[in-house]
């Protein structure tokens, strides 16, 4: 009979457990479209970005990389979102555009903007899980699930005695 609250803890604490990293899983497991690095550098004519327009989606990662040019160059979005800094021969600059950031980006490079160096990011919304997807979801988190038992029981289990020695303690008196 004193066995019974204990019993019943394991139960809670196991399906609370589940139910915690079955959260944790939602988001990796419904990213269809991993975060991408788009590269921009300088060509041949050493006045132009290349590509001069880039389409990313939100959570990707604009680069900017060149290196040895003859002339130094930078890369100013016009509202100042990013900004490689000062003009340089060498530059190797990163941005990423993270989710909520989608639009136009218009930047140029300021040394040379008006011999037409400039370029245009566009960034477009994550895409959202088809909502008739949520059954073949749940079953792909199961799986995932099936994956992850073997270090479930840890804290699983330290939670359990924890509770355990309290129910235990409290009993007594
Ligand atoms: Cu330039």
């Amino acid at each position: 009979m004193s066995q019974r609250p204990i019993a019943w803890f394991v139960l809670i604490f196991f399906i609370a457990s589940i139910q915690g990293d079955l959260f944790l899983d939602a988001p990796t497991s419904n990213q269809e479209d991993p975060p991408e690095d788009f590269i921009i550098t300088v060509d041949s004519t050493n006045l132009r970005f290349s590509p001069s327009s880039v389409t990313v989606t939100e959570g990707d990662t604009v680069r900017f990389f060149w290196s040895g040019q003859a002339l130094p160059h930078n890369a100013v979005e016009q509202n100042e979102v990013f900004d490689s800094g000062e003009p340089e021969r060498n530059v190797d600059y990163s941005f990423t555009f993270e989710i909520g950031m989608n639009g136009t980006y218009d930047f140029v490079c300021e040394p040379h903007a008006a011999f037409g160096m400039v370029g245009q990011i566009i960034v477009e919304p994550a895409p959202m899980p088809p909502p008739d997807n949520t059954t073949n979801e749940t079953n792909t988190t199961m799986t995932d699930e099936a994956e992850n038992m073997p270090h479930l029981p840890l804290h699983a289990v330290s939670g359990v005695l924890v509770l355990a020695a309290l129910v235990r303690s409290k009993g007594r008196y």
